[in-house]
């Protein structure tokens, strides 16, 4: 019997890593062959899906369940699909796996990098803006981020690289028989 489709999704702060592990995460899985895998990359979908959205909460639960709408599609006709969007909202994310686990498995990874180390790297600039009041609403600095409290997984990022979080990632679907 084929295998039951997936989604992981990926739920972190801006900066957090959570694009750079889903590519290397995709890529690990393309290699495997067998099922189609497809990427719902946060700023991808916010220009494909979402272009009229902005960042207040019903925004962004209409971004995470269009977003979670498209993964449970996958997910039923035996695909893979990897999210990386925010996701600030507990209750967004639960319906959003009620949604998928109606058709297969839903692996929710939280990407744990601290906000201080966002902030820290701060590769696009973003963290000041919103320090500066330039960017409102900005997750960790002036909008809030409720913390997983039982996601499937949980990758620190800090002193470790991205390969690493991508294969903890695999081991975990090895474990779950899903790949
Ligand atoms: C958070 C924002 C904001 C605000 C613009 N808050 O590093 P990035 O740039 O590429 O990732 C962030 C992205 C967040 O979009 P998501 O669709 O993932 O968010 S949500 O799940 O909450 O719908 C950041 C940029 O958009 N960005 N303004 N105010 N991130």
């Amino acid at each position: 019997r084929a295998k039951q489709g997936f989604t992981v999704f990926l739920t972190g702060f801006s900066g957090s890593g959570k694009s750079t592990i889903a590519n290397a995460l995709m890529v690990k899985l393309m290699e495997m062959g067998g099922r189609p895998v497809t990427l719902l990359d946060g700023d991808i979908v916010r220009k494909n899906l979402s272009s009229e959205l902005g960042f207040s909460k019903e925004h962004r639960d209409l971004n995470i369940r269009r977003i979670g709408y498209v993964a449970s599609e996958i997910t039923k006709n035996g695909g893979i699909a990897i999210c990386a969007p925010i996701a600030p909202y507990e209750t967004t994310r639960r319906a959003v796996r009620e949604d998928i686990e109606a058709f297969g498995a839903f692996i929710e990874v939280h990407v744990a990098t601290s906000i201080e180390e966002c902030e820290r790297r701060d590769r696009k600039g973003l963290y000041k803006l919103a320090r500066e009041g330039k960017i409102k609403e900005f997750t960790g600095i002036s909008d809030p981020y409720d913390v997983p409290k039982n996601p499937e997984l949980s990758i620190e990022t800090e002193n470790v690289d991205v390969d690493h979080c991508a294969h903890q990632i695999i081991l975990k679907l090895e474990n779950m028989g899903l790949i």
